[in-house]
């Protein structure tokens, strides 16, 4: 057989597969639609089925209630204009209640009512999403792998939005939804808590991402690499001599002196992407509730060294200051 890849790759159109049966009564599938040459460049060929049940159907009318909400009051807040509504897109935002409001849900729509129920929508798709991924997963037999790792994302996206501003007391604390209204919270986030670069958990955070793009660099580079062996197919290669695997795990021993296996480095993968979310949500949640000043915290902790002194002080440091 000639070596395929995605340049090379011959296409083969057949009948279509279906994918295995279910029960009688649990399988709302449509498709398979057909084939496509421009996705079969990129992946499988074939479109389809998909698998849409009453989990997938819930959570997709609620993140599209959520949008609605999201989209309508972004177009009154530009009078109802559509032109303005498209040019100014990236800035429009609909924004949480204000502090007033405490973690209270009597609040007028037009005051961050709105914000709440879009939070609602949202937060109800992603949890049907997730119990749908959980669902699928046991019903093909799998591990929930994609549902625990997803569990992780999720985590750091209730801690920004509920949990914390629960826990501050205040929606006022949470996230607006908008393109840069979004990263101006960001920013605003960490300057108000005395630079978030002094969080460890933070450090942790971008650590594992970090650490996510080049594990995912070494695996993707040297999967491709020994593609020519068949390294991308998985039922033969693992222990005979002379594989793809081998070279692929001598390489590695031969430019770093050790090498990770076929399963474990996946394991590796799986790990540090969810500990990117999961630190990062630890690290935010601690942010206003037990730290205050991520500067002076590191100070304290001797992870950071203080100024010299240039007769500036710090307002968060002299008496009367919230804490
Ligand atoms: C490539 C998979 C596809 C997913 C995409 C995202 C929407 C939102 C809705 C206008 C990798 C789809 C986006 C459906 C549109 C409305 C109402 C995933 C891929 C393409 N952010 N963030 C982005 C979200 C937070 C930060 C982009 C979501 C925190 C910074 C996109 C959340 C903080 C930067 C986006 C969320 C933060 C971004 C690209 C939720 C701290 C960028 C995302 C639910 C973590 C980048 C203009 C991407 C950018 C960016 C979505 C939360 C910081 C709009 C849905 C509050 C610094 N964020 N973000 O590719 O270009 O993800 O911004 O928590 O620089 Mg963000
Ligand atoms: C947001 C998880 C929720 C997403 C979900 C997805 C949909 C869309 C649609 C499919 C991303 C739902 C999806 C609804 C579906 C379609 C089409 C994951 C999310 C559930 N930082 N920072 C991080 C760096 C600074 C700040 C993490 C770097 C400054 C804040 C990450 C730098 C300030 C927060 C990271 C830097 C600041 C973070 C995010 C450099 C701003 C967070 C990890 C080099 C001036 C978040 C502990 C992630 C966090 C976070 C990186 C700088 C603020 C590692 C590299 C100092 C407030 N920062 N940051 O995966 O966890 O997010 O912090 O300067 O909240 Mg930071």
């Amino acid at each position: 057989m000639a070596y395929q890849n995605i340049f090379t790759q011959v296409q083969l159109r057949g009948e279509l597969e279906p994918g295995v049966p279910l029960g009688p009564n649990n399988d709302p599938r449509f498709g398979p639609f057909g084939t496509s040459w421009l996705m079969g460049k990129l992946g499988g060929a074939q479109i389809g089925p998909v698998y849409l049940g009453k989990l997938g159907l819930a959570s997709l009318f609620a993140g599209f209630i959520a949008l609605e909400i999201i989209g309508f009051n972004m177009l009154a807040s530009v009078n109802w204009d559509p032109i303005q509504f498209v040019r100014q897109f990236f800035w429009l935002a609909l924004e949480p209640p204000p502090a007033k409001y405490g973690f209270t849900v009597n609040v007028p729509l037009e005051e961050g009512g709105w914000w709440i129920a879009a939070g609602f929508f949202l937060t109800a798709s992603i949890l049907l999403w997730w119990a749908r991924t959980y669902v699928r997963a046991k019903e093909l037999g799998m591990g929930t792998h994609v549902a625990w790792a997803f569990a992780s994302a999720i985590w750091l996206y209730l801690v920004l939005g509920f949990i914390r501003p629960l826990m501050m007391g205040s929606w006022a604390e949470a996230v607006p939804f908008g393109i840069f209204p979004h990263l101006d919270w960001t920013a605003a986030f960490s300057i108000r808590y005395g630079n978030l670069f002094y969080n460890p958990f933070h450090a942790l955070s971008i650590a594992f991402l970090y650490g996510s793009t080049l594990l995912f660099a070494m695996h993707g580079a040297t999967i491709l690499a020994v593609g020519r062996y068949g390294g991308e197919r998985e039922i033969e290669q693992i222990t005979d001599r002379g594989t793809a695997s081998e070279r692929a795990a001598l390489f590695w021993r031969w430019t770093m002196g050790w090498n990770a296996t076929m399963e474990s480095i996946h394991r590796w993968a799986w790990w540090f992407a969810v500990l990117t979310t999961l630190t990062g949500g630890i690290g935010i949640l601690l942010t206003g509730t037990v730290v205050d000043n991520w500067y002076l915290w590191a100070v304290q902790h001797g992870f950071a060294l203080e100024y010299p002194a240039t007769g500036v002080v710090d307002p968060a440091t002299l008496p009367g200051a919230p804490q």
